[in-house]
Formats: structure tokens, sequence, C-alpha cells
């Protein structure tokens, strides 16, 4: 099994390697690949020096998987060639995912959608992955109409300048601007690219890679993305409508009996799910379960994960993982 992590030395390519080593993810050979003006920088990992290769080299060098995050114009421009050279590319981008013929994939929800064809298999963007974790068993069982959530992001979903930025204000620094503001001690509602209908489009994306990662397009999905000055991980208000009725503590064993997912619901002694808590986690925290009283089977949660983890690197490390379980690589 030679593996390559495509985009080695970013914010979760890093990430992916510490998941690949927590998980013993079982390679025999690994090869650390970024842009050519990254080639030949040394990597350290599990007590190993890596040489940092470029994307030529790697291609040539026939991975049997690849991990890409390197953006999504390197995706655009290197997947098909990984591809065509025999190679499984999972890509962390969003270069793929509303492409029709690509799978967009959370294992635990729709890996069983997967066929050893698919070349080019998408990781859903973070925060859209977090969420419909958390909701794919309630989906199951009441069947979801209508979801408005809103997002409190980690400046790490932008990478390792928008960190600087943050901590550079915060020491009093002067900051490199990624953000078109200040971000510590602030607020943005704005991530990602405005789009014509005001919306942005992480938001865009909450609501299309739902519909798909789902199949089906009659859940009405609305969202607010905003970045807040945190590092350890998103954070989602969810309201979901449902289409039957459920019962409070039957839907809170439902969501504790799934793999992936730690209720963390006890307001009575201050227990809820929180960034700082969930940094470096795989898992995906749910907590604030209480009834809309506003409407008839409707639902308030609170759904907070590390967007480097489960909303990046772990979900793409566990497609790896089930393509080797089921023989697909
Ligand atoms: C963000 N969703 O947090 C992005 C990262 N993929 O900005």
């Amino acid at each position: 099994m030679k593996l390559a992590v495509v985009g080695a030395t970013g914010l979760v390519g890093s990430e992916i390697l510490e998941v690949l080593g927590e998980h013993n993810f079982p390679f025999d050979e690994l090869l650390l690949v970024a842009s050519e003006r990254s080639a030949g920088k040394k990597i350290a990992y599990k007590g190993k020096e890596y040489t940092v290769i470029g994307l030529k080299q790697a291609v040539a060098e026939k991975p049997d998987v690849a991990i890409f995050s390197a953006g999504g114009g390197t995706s655009l421009e290197w997947a098909p060639q990984f591809s065509e050279a025999g190679t499984i590319v999972i890509d962390n981008s969003s270069a793929w995912r509303m492409d029709p013929s690509k799978k967009l994939v959370v294992p635990e929800i729709n890996g069983k959608s997967l066929r050893i064809d698919d070349r080019i298999i998408a990781n859903p963007n973070c925060s859209t992955i977090q969420m419909v974790l958390a909701l794919a068993p309630l989906h199951e069982k009441y069947g979801i109409k209508r979801i408005v959530v809103s997002t409190y992001q980690s400046v790490t979903g932008t990478g390792k300048d928008a960190v600087d930025q943050m901590m550079a204000e915060r020491s009093g620094e002067t900051a490199k601007m990624v953000y078109p503001y200040k971000i510590d001690l602030n607020v943005l509602p704005h991530i990602d690219v405005f789009q014509e209908n005001g919306y942005t489009k992480e938001e865009m994306k909450m609501i299309n890679e739902t519909k798909k990662i789902f199949e089906d397009d009659s859940i009405q999905v609305t969202a607010t993305a905003v970045r807040i000055p945190v590092m350890g991980g998103h954070s989602e208000a969810v309201n979901v409508e449902f289409h039957k009725d459920f019962d409070l503590t039957e839907l809170r064993a439902l969501l504790s009996n799934t793999p992936g997912i730690i209720v963390e619901d006890d307001p009575a002694n201050n227990i809820y799910p929180m960034p700082l808590n969930a940094h470096k986690k795989d898992e995906v925290f749910v907590g604030r379960l209480r009834r809309d009283e506003t409407q008839a089977n409707t639902l308030n949660m609170w759904i907070v994960a590390d967007n480097l983890r489960k909303g990046a690197a772990t979900n793409a490390v566990q497609i790896a993982e089930y393509l080797l379980e089921h023989s697909m690589v």
C-alpha cells in the first residue's frame, strides 16, 4: 500500500499525518507531496525524516491512494492525472463535490455507495460533515423537512495564515491580513466569497452538499456561516424540522448510540459541547437538545467538531480505511 498525502505542508496535511498515525493506518510507503516550491523540504514523521516531493514526481510513483488537501485549483489539475496513473484520489477541496459523476462521502452515512471504479472521491466541506453526521440517524427515523443552521467557525478553516493573523492581533503585532477585517475580538458574517443570491459560497456548500449526501433534494436548508476568533473547531446552532414527531429521550438515546457522535447534554451541570473540548478529537459532539416550542416536530441542537479532524483529515482517512476494509484498494 503506497499512500500519498498531497498538500502535506499545510494545516490539514499535517492533521492527516497525525490521524494516520493515531489510526495506525497500514501503509507500506508514504509519499509527502506539495507544490514544487515546497519540494525538498524535510518533514519528520514517526521517527523518520521524509523529503517532500513535487506533484509530477508523485504521479510517476503511482501511489495506490492519494489524499489531497491542496486547494481546488491543484485538485482540478492534478487529481485526473493521478487517477489516470491508477491512483484513487480522496479530495478535500470543493473541486469535485458537486460533480454528478463523483461521490461525496461521509463513510458512516454513504460509504456503502462507493464502488471500485470511483477514482476521485470528494470529501465534503467541514461545516457540512459535522452537521450531516449528527442529523443522519434523525433523518432516518423522523425524516428531515427543513434545516436552519448558523455556524460559528474556527479560523483554522481558513488556514495557517488566518491563525497567524488572529494571534498577531492578539499579541499587538502587525498582522498580515487574510480577512477583510480584524478577526480577534470580532465576528465576521462572511466565509468564502459572496454569490449573486446574497449567500456566501460556504453557505451554499452546506445547502447543496447536504442534499447530495442524503440523496434528497426535497430537504430544505438555509444557512448563515460566521467566522469567530477560535481555533478548536466549528460550532453550529441547528434548528431542524422533521416530518414525524419525536420523543426527546428517545432522540437523545438514538444520538448516543450512533458511532462517531458524543452527546454532551446536561445543562444542569453546564455540560454542552465546546470547541475547546472538541480540539484534536475525531468525534462530533452534540448538545443543547431541546424542542423548538414555536413549531411542531422541530428540534434545536448545538453541534461541535474539530473542523481539521472529522471536518477534513479524519473523514478523508476514514474513506481510505473504508476502501481498504472493502478490498477496493
Ligand atoms: C472554512 N469551510 O472553515 C472552510 C474550510 N473548508 O472556511
